[in-house]
């Protein structure tokens, strides 16, 4: 068989010739992580790298640090990161997610009341309703629901107005109608409908959803604009996460050709190279394109869109682990830039964990 081993003779001098040109250039570059795509391990590891880096619990009660130099994380941040347990154990099933919500649950409820009216942004308001009705939904626990309904209800009724065609006022000053508080209102009403079966929850989400998509949606390109202030000025900035809540909202009560192009500008409007726009870490900006690939996602798996969505949300996953730092496996919100060393910031390393929880892998 003279001919077989001619060619693998060949290949091999030649394989030689090919490393001892390139093994210079690798010695400069130094060791280069083989590119991979992300398993349902590192999905763990990531989650666990978070929880080791900023999770704490006293008593019972637990909380996120604000950065690796310790402090609390802020009113929403921190029920964004609540919702982040529920999103890895939605994917993992593992009971003790559960126990860690609980202890967070009750932290949130002794540093911040079980009443939240004290809160004048009706934005924060609203995210920690979600985190409840979601642990609710994932529990019955009925303590959840209690604490989701009456600060809904006490949100809803100082926020909603007939101003500007209706939804909800952003703060107590009543100055403007922003997505981050009729995104999340609607999603809020939309879940408490599930959970409590009374149906007026699902006339206030279709209501919100409604007026959001006739005053800040933009039914040509799927750009979801920013807010609207009382002297109707509209500001178009675009944003992950109240792209992601207008998908979600819109999933929830079936309005799948919105979801899809709003879903569709995030995309191919706000990513460079199929790439999230990178984020400040510290600011609320960290943690905004968790937020947006949640809900991209969970509109994906119940609408089945996986052609259109499943690569670039991967390719994101993927790009995120592979920018994680090796020493503790936290990654900010700018990959692909690797996670430089230092003081990281808790808010800003969700959106990395988040995405990994919601994307499902190869
Ligand atoms: O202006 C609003 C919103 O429309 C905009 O998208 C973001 C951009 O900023 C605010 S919402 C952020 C607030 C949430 N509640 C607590 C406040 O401390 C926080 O600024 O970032």
């Amino acid at each position: 068989m003279p001919l077989p081993f001619t060619i693998s003779n060949n290949l091999t001098r030649r394989m030689g010739r090919l490393i001892r040109c390139i093994a210079p250039v690798l010695i400069i570059l130094g060791p280069v992580r083989s590119a991979r795509a992300f398993t349902a391990a590192d999905a763990d590891a990531i989650f666990e790298a978070h929880k080791a880096a900023f999770y704490q619990e006293e008593n019972g009660r637990a909380w996120f640090k604000e950065s690796t130099d310790g402090g609390k994380v802020s009113y929403w941040m921190r029920a964004e990161q609540m919702e982040m347990v529920l999103d890895a154990y939605q994917r993992t099933r593992r009971p003790e997610l559960l126990e860690m919500f609980k202890k967070l649950f009750r932290g949130f409820l002794a540093d911040h009341g079980r009443n939240w009216s004290h809160n004048e942004f009706n934005d924060d308001i609203m995210w920690m309703v979600i985190a409840s009705t979601r642990a609710y939904l994932n529990t019955k626990d009925r303590e959840y629901l209690q604490v989701a309904k009456e600060n809904f209800d006490l949100c809803y009724a100082r926020a909603i107005s007939p101003d500007l065609g209706g939804g909800l006022w952003w703060k107590t000053d009543n100055r403007s109608k922003n997505a981050c508080v009729n995104g999340p209102g609607a999603i809020a009403a939309f879940l408490l409908g599930r959970a409590t079966n009374d149906t007026s929850y699902f006339t206030k989400s279709r209501g919100l959803f409604i007026w959001e998509r006739d005053t800040l949606f933009d039914s040509n390109t799927g750009r979801v604009s920013d807010a609207i202030n009382r002297d109707k000025h509209i500001n178009r900035m675009a944003l992950t996460y109240n792209q992601g809540t207008f998908v979600g909202a819109a999933n929830l009560l079936g309005y799948v050709k919105e979801a899809r192009l709003a879903a569709e500008f995030t995309k191919n409007h706000l990513c460079r190279d199929g790439l999230f726009p990178p984020s400040g870490e510290k600011d609320d900006g960290g943690g905004f394109n968790g937020i947006g690939a949640r809900w991209i996602a969970r509109f994906m798996k119940d609408r089945k869109e996986q052609a259109a969505f499943e690569p670039w949300l991967r390719k994101n996953a993927d790009a995120a682990w592979q920018a994680r730092r090796e020493s503790d496996n936290l990654c900010w919100p700018k990959w692909p830039q690797p996670t430089p060393p230092g003081k990281r910031y808790s808010w800003g390393c969700s959106s990395a964990v988040v995405l990994l929880q919601v994307t499902d892998p190869l």
